[in-house]
């Protein structure tokens, strides 16, 4: 299965540094909604499901993260985001998985539409099943 990593610029001078991200110029979609995740413990890992339709582009903006991709066919583990001009694409009927977070961690995620619990698979059989039909 193939990573998908986006490198972001990064303006920098004197007085530090600036990331800007533009829809359908530096990530492959118009973004509906961001969200972040922060305060998070080692152990204790988040994800465990798939999107239906959303697709999504995650970017540890502090600290490191790691995420397993999974597109039940084949797993890719231990993806590491550790750096804030480094995005993973997320593309849609792809599960993953979200550990070892440092103590610092942001994980920022820019997301093409807005937030539907029906558009998640939580169950990882259910994914194995769709994926199937
Ligand atoms: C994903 C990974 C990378 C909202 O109310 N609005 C939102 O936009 C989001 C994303 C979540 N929520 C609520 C739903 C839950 O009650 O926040 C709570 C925690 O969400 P969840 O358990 O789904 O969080 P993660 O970290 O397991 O997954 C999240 C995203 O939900 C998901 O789309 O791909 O981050």
């Amino acid at each position: 299965m193939k990573i998908r990593f986006i490198e972001l610029d990064i303006n920098g001078d004197e007085r530090g540094n600036l990331i800007a991200i533009e829809g359908l110029k530096d990530i492959p979609f118009e973004i509906k909604r961001i969200y972040y995740i922060f305060n998070l413990k080692r152990n204790a890992p988040r994800g465990f499901h798939v999107h239906k339709k959303l697709q999504q582009v995650a970017i540890c903006i502090k600290g490191s993260c790691k995420f397993l991709l999974d597109n039940g066919k084949e797993k890719v583990r231990d993806i590491i985001l550790d750096r804030p001009n480094k995005g993973l694409f997320i593309d849609k009927m792809i599960w993953r998985e979200m550990y070892d977070f440092s103590e610092d961690c942001i994980l920022l995620v820019l997301a093409n539409d807005y937030y539907d619990e029906n558009d998640y698979i939580r169950d990882y059989g259910e994914f194995l099943k769709t994926i199937k039909v």
